[in-house]
């Protein structure tokens, strides 16, 4: 009974051991007040799931030190899209176009992130959470290109098609991680936003540009273990395009992952009676 026991014990070990190859990759989560709900778009929990992490939903905080936990206990973060960012955060007034900012989703996402520079963990910026990388990292926003954009008019960034289907191009720089992942110069994007990168942040660089000139992607490599678009992949992986799921698989090799040798448990299927 007692050897029973112990081997128990020991395949326990064995599966925890295991399971912890396969990344915790956190996906911050959007607030609404209306319905007092934190939600995010399958798409991003999909997108994790096909390139081998587990997915765990995060929601706002109002305190750092619960920010601070539960990016001590996952191996990656995904700042995903949402609201335009609360201009105070980089000195600014609103502009007329701005549009609809959460105070308390920017600082729990900032907290979030702050967290995963001081611990080293990776991070993959996605739209607004690009936006967001590059204001907590000292950059700043145009607050609304169509009207604030040097290079008017811009192209339809705030594309009024499926997210399914790319709308404009970027432009890749050889010389960056974006690059070392997608191996092309040119990349067909989808586009939701209406705001972009302004000044980059110290330590950053531009590594996409769409052909109007706005800044789709940056990078803090090597000083920050950190990439961010401004274009929404996680469409086109929870698609199952190969190509782009290997911007997630990128996120959970940063956090440590290797192909999991988990085996499913043997567990029986619920039956309806
Ligand atoms: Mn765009």
């Amino acid at each position: 009974m007692k050897k029973a026991l112990c081997s128990l014990m020991l395949a326990f070990v064995c599966i925890g051991a295991m399971a912890q190859q396969k990344p915790l990759i956190g996906i911050s989560t959007g607030y609404s007040a209306s319905d007092n709900s934190a939600s995010v778009r399958f798409t991003y929990v999909d997108a994790v799931v096909n390139a081998g992490g587990i997915p765990v939903l995060i929601p706002l905080t109002r305190d750092s030190l619960a920010a601070a936990e539960v990016i001590n206990k996952v191996d990656g973060l995904i700042l995903s899209g949402g609201e335009d960012v609360y201009p105070f955060f980089y000195g600014e007034e609103p502009a007329g176009a701005l549009g609809g900012v959460n105070y308390e989703r920017d600082r729990s996402d900032m907290w979030l992130l702050q967290t995963a520079v001081k611990l080293n963990k990776p991070v993959l910026g996605i739209c607004r959470g690009e936006q967001l990388t590059n204001v907590t990292m000292g950059g700043t926003l145009y607050q609304d290109l169509p009207s604030q954009f040097p290079n008017r008019p811009v192209l339809q960034h705030g594309q009024r098609s499926s997210g399914t289907l790319p709308i404009h191009h970027v432009n890749v720089v050889k010389d960056s991680h974006l690059y070392e992942i997608m191996q092309q110069e040119q990349l067909a994007v989808n586009s939701f936003h209406h705001q972009a990168v302004k000044d980059v942040a110290p330590g950053f660089k531009v590594v996409a540009t769409a052909p109007d000139g706005v800044i789709e992607a940056i990078e803090g490599f090597p000083q920050y273990n950190i990439l961010a678009v401004q274009w929404h992949p996680e469409y086109f992986a929870q698609q199952g395009e190969a190509q782009w799921i290997k911007i997630f698989e990128d996120l959970v090799q940063r956090a440590g992952g290797v192909q999991s040798t988990l085996k499913k448990p043997n567990i029986k299927q619920p039956r309806i009676r």
